[in-house]
């Protein structure tokens, strides 16, 4: 039975050998990852995930840092399907492999011995990657069975119809399974992400709820143009890591260390028991080039980081705050006072991605400040860097001003040009068009203000009649301290972009 070549002069569609291995390898290593997936599919024993933590580390800092800020979310996504594949490959060479080596040490029990030690081995790979024994013996056990059901049932080469069927019956089985599992992760994953518990007191949801429907009331009625408040569903999101972090609010606890007089730890009752406060306010990520779209504000809900810190008696002039994942940022305690600490957005819970069950919202800062799933609050003596400052980044201060172009009109023969713009606590105060290549400026319409100035702000253009084929059109922000944004163009590395947007618009 080894020679193939007289299977294949029988049958030009003969899956030889090799063939055969293949398909081992692909189901036994696909099933052992979606198995992983099933089980933990929002947890940090999910192989993947672990496996793109280790990746996070031994790849170089400016490469992670600059495909995590220019890609957002569609990076960790295709960081997820790429480990993915790799793992699946790797378990299924082991698993093949184990089962071959079993079955030549002992040949008298052929199944057994290859099981045994195919799944040995595959539990040792994923356990130097996970690090958790319990979570990777389902999975190993899964790719030890699959693997074992093909070792077995088919012979080295298949030449017959009825071989084939056998074969194909039990790639169905396999890929049912798969589809199976990962449908139940993909499940796990969207409950576990959803935001969508309310916020527990009724009326602190009517409240943000309130605020919302007062933000669309300020809005310029232009199509196409970035809500004053954005969805939850739409607002952008930076995570150093493929998947939030899963906090469980029960075991949680805020802790504030360090230089204090007496350690303390808040659990999320009694952050909750601080006078409520809720807030209008824009993030805006570092790493938001003048066309990205990194740039959104929500209606927070939480309390004032002062009123936390009241009873504490602080003994450094800054703070070092960690969270859930492995990212940490330090400022002052006087940026520090003035943060909220929200526990709410759009007058829902903080969603999972976006910080649960606390994250800060700090005034006038860059998005990187503003930690997600904060664990601890550490009083320390001077400033000391943080995440992304290790990555080669600055913009430690005030946010950049910023003007986007979000879509041009054409209702009835007039251009009509609009978009959002930001200048963090300052304010816009202005927006100014220029048609003509920056030669002369007039003041765009401009959206209602929302009670915190540190938001976006809608702006609209007109031009009533073109005459010309094409305009060279330029829009930038004036501040709330009459300061006008810079015009030169930069890129985000390091200190936050900055420059005019510009469009070439032609008539037709
Ligand atoms: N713990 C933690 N906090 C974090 C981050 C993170 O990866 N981990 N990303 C930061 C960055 S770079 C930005 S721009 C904002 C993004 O917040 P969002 O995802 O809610 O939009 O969160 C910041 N806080
Ligand atoms: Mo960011």
């Amino acid at each position: 039975m080894s020679d193939s070549d007289s299977a294949r002069s029988d049958n030009g569609s003969a899956i030889g050998r090799y063939g055969m291995a293949a398909i081992a390898v692909v189901a036994a290593g696909v099933s052992t990852v979606a198995t992983s997936f099933a089980v933990y599919a929002t947890g940090r024993e999910f192989l993947v995930s672990s496996l793109n933590r280790h990746l996070l580390e031994y790849l170089p800092g400016w490469f992670v840092s600059g495909v995590i800020q220019r890609f957002g979310n569609l990076a960790l996504e295709l960081s997820m399907v790429f480990s993915g594949a790799l793992l699946a490959v790797v378990f299924g060479i082991v698993a093949v492999g184990g089962y071959r080596l079993g079955d030549r040490l002992s040949p008298t029990l052929p199944p057994v011995a290859g099981f045994v030690v195919a799944t040995a081995l595959v539990f040792v790979v994923s356990y130097s990657v996970v690090g958790s024994a319990m979570a990777v013996v389902v999975p190993a056990l899964v790719g030890g069975v699959v693997v074992t059901y093909f070792e077995t049932r088919s012979p080295t080469e298949i030449a017959t119809d009825s071989e084939r069927r056998s074969v194909l019956r039990a790639v169905s089985a396999v890929a049912a399974f798969n589809v199976v599992a990962h449908g139940i992760g993909l499940v796990r994953r969207s409950q576990t992400q959803r935001a969508e518990q309310e916020l527990q007191e009724r009326a602190l949801r009517l409240e943000a709820e309130h605020m919302i429907s007062d933000a669309r009331q300020k809005e310029l009625d232009v199509e196409g143009v970035q809500p004053l408040v954005t969805d939850i569903e739409d607002f952008y999101k930076v995570d150093i890591n493929p998947s939030p972090p899963a906090v469980d609010p029960d075991s949680w606890a805020l802790s504030i260390t360090g230089a204090v007089e007496e350690p303390v730890d808040l659990d999320y009752a009694e952050i909750q028991r601080f006078p409520v406060e809720h807030q209008y306010k824009a993030i805006r990520c570092l790493s938001d080039d003048i066309e990205d779209d990194k740039l959104d504000t929500a209606v927070w809900t939480g309390c004032s980081m002062d009123a936390v810190l009241d009873a504490v008696d602080l003994q450094g002039s800054h703070v070092m705050l960690y969270g859930a994942d492995d990212y940490f940022y330090s400022m002052s305690v006087e940026d520090f006072r003035s943060c909220l600490l929200a526990y709410g957005m759009n007058g829902l819970e903080l969603p999972q991605a976006h910080g649960y069950p606390v994250r800060l919202l700090v005034p006038d800062r860059w998005g990187k400040l503003h930690v997600k799933w904060l664990t601890e609050i550490e009083v320390i003596d001077d400033y000391s860097g943080g995440y992304w400052e290790e990555q080669g980044w600055h913009g430690m201060g005030a946010v950049n001003a910023v003007t986007k172009i979000d879509r041009i009109n054409r209702p009835e023969g007039r251009i009509q040009i609009c978009g959002h713009a930001y200048a963090g606590a300052r304010g816009v105060d202005r927006v100014e068009v220029s048609i003509d290549g920056g030669e002369t400026w007039t003041a765009a319409a401009l959206s209602g203000q929302l009670d915190n100035p540190d938001t976006i702000r809608q702006w609209v253009y007109e031009i009533d009649d073109p005459q010309q084929d094409e305009y060279e059109v330029y829009a930038r922000t004036i501040d709330g301290t009459d300061t006008i944004q810079t015009e030169v163009r930069t890129d985000p590395f390091p200190d936050g972009a900055t420059g005019w947007v510009n469009r070439t618009i032609r008539r037709g």
